[in-house]
């Protein structure tokens, strides 16, 4: 018993303060404005992701948010209108924008897109777009819609922290997809659902779905506990926020100290989550919340205590040494191009990339913009498509990237594959 306790005491020493509470709340309030600083660098469109982020935390700089909402109901507003009259419209985009609004308490009835001369409410986009998503799911091949299924989750979650019913073949889809196992491996996907779900349980709209919503739920909550790693994490480093958000969600204690909240705090201090994506999944993790609170959120007596940080001057950086990165290209077809780029250590991919191109004329690519930053759609005028399920898929000596193009870093020489790749 004794000699218990003095291993338990060593163990503690050895590890340092495992969880001090003090430190933490340093740390959390460090993530909160480095959330509320990514507004001030935001590209063309403004983040509904990164709003959530902010409406979600327990201080807020109230003029920089509704500064930022307002944004969001002009310049991302016309950009969904534009692709509602142009292509399928994302489900995952028009259910964070409504996630965004209503966690600011904004009445969703007064929000309406014009598309070809019909006015609808977002609520009724987005309605429409799942039905069609639930259409697509019974016609492909492999039971999966046009966007994928943590889109099709994201909907079902806007749906219901919007409070409306959802439409029971639109849920029944979901339900069907965690039982037969059709989500993608992915455990940021079954996170998503497990909130979509829980969301719907906890509205009590579907009653006579009781049994299978509850068998879909454990499911899902034993798969996030099967991906623990003995590292702490869930699945990997950028999942491990939703994956909490959901067990949280869903009524499974998570301590302050578990492994996964010293994991993610482990992270942030190594300055992991700048991507201001990740950043925004994480911060409700860390402060024991998930997106179903956005459901009952109210707005009312509210902290307006955030202030940014003077920015800080610009260190000028050493000369770093170079690195020599082999970057190899594998096409549809399998064939194999190789070619070498020396690059100052630290330098992005993205920017080895843009040395190769510069230098060597058979190498070319492209790229898109998304919410995680740039997405590598084009290599050597191959384009790997999402409508045929195709990406360039990365990797570093072996090892899928767990970042794209511009977060991810090289340090030490290294072998790059981007090969053409079907999901
Ligand atoms: C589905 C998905 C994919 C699909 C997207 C296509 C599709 N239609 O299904 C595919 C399989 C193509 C994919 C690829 C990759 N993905 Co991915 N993906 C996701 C997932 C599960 C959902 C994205 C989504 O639909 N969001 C909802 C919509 C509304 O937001 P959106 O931003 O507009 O969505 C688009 C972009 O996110 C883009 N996208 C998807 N993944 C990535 C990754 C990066 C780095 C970028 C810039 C864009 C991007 O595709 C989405 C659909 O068009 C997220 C999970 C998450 N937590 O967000 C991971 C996630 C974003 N992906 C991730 C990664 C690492 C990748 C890859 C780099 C993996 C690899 N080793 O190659 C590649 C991208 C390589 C490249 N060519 O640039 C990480 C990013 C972490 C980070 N710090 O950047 C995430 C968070 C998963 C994780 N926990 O590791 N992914
Ligand atoms: C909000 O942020 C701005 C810019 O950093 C700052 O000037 C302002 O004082 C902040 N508001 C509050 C209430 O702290």
């Amino acid at each position: 018993m004794i000699s218990l306790l003095i291993l338990t005491v060593l163990a503690a020493c050895a590890f340092g303060e495992p969880c001090n509470s003090e430190s933490n709340s340093e740390l959390l309030l460090s993530l909160n404005k480095a959330l509320l600083q990514t507004l001030q660098t935001q590209g063309e469109l403004p983040n509904p992701s990164v709003h959530v982020g902010l409406r979600l935390s327990d201080q807020h700089n109230l003029s920089q948010e509704s500064a930022h909402l307002q944004r969001l109901t002009s310049q991302l507003h016309s950009h969904i209108q534009s692709s509602l009259s142009q292509t399928s419209p994302s489900p995952g985009l028009l259910a964070l924008y409504l996630l965004a609004l209503k966690s600011s308490c904004f009445d969703l009835n007064t929000v309406t897109f014009t598309v070809r001369g019909q006015t609808d409410t977002l609520l009724n986009q987005l309605k429409s777009t799942m039905q069609r998503e639930k259409e697509e799911i019974s016609v492909s091949q492999h039971h999966r819609p046009s966007s994928n299924y943590y889109q099709y989750s994201l909907g079902v979650l806007g749906l219901c922290v919007a409070g409306v019913r959802v439409e029971h073949h639109v849920l029944h889809k979901l339900l069907k997809a965690v039982e037969q196992e059709h989500l993608e491996q992915s455990t940021d996907t079954h996170a998503m659902a497990g909130m979509a779900l829980q969301c719907v349980r906890d509205s009590g709209a579907h009653v006579l779905k009781a049994h299978e919503l509850s068998a879909a739920l454990r499911k899902i909550q034993q798969k996030l506990l099967a991906a623990r790693r003995p590292d702490g994490h869930i699945g990997n480093q950028f999942s491990t926020g939703l994956a909490v958000q959901a067990l949280l969600a869903m009524g499974y204690q998570v301590s302050e100290c578990a492994a996964s909240m010293e994991a993610m705090r482990t992270d942030a201090q190594n300055s992991l989550y700048h991507n201001p994506m990740a950043l925004s999944q994480i911060l409700p993790a860390l402060q024991l919340r998930s997106y179903v609170t956005v459901r009952t959120k109210h707005c009312l007596s509210q902290d307006d205590s955030l202030v940014l940080d003077p920015p800080q001057p610009e260190v000028e950086l050493p000369a770093w040494p170079t690195v020599l990165v082999s970057v190899s290209v594998v096409s549809l077809e399998g064939a194999e191009s190789s070619y070498s780029v020396q690059v100052p250590q630290g330098s992005s991919l993205l920017h080895a990339l843009e040395q190769l191109a510069t230098g060597t004329a058979a190498f070319t690519f492209e790229k898109e913009s998304s919410l995680w930053g740039l997405f590598l759609s084009v290599v050597n005028g191959e384009q790997a498509r999402q409508s045929d399920r195709r990406y360039w898929h990365l990797s570093a000596n072996g090892a899928a990237l767990t970042q794209g193009i511009s977060d991810y870093k090289i340090e030490t020489p290294q072998k790059i594959v981007i090969k053409n790749t079907s999901y």
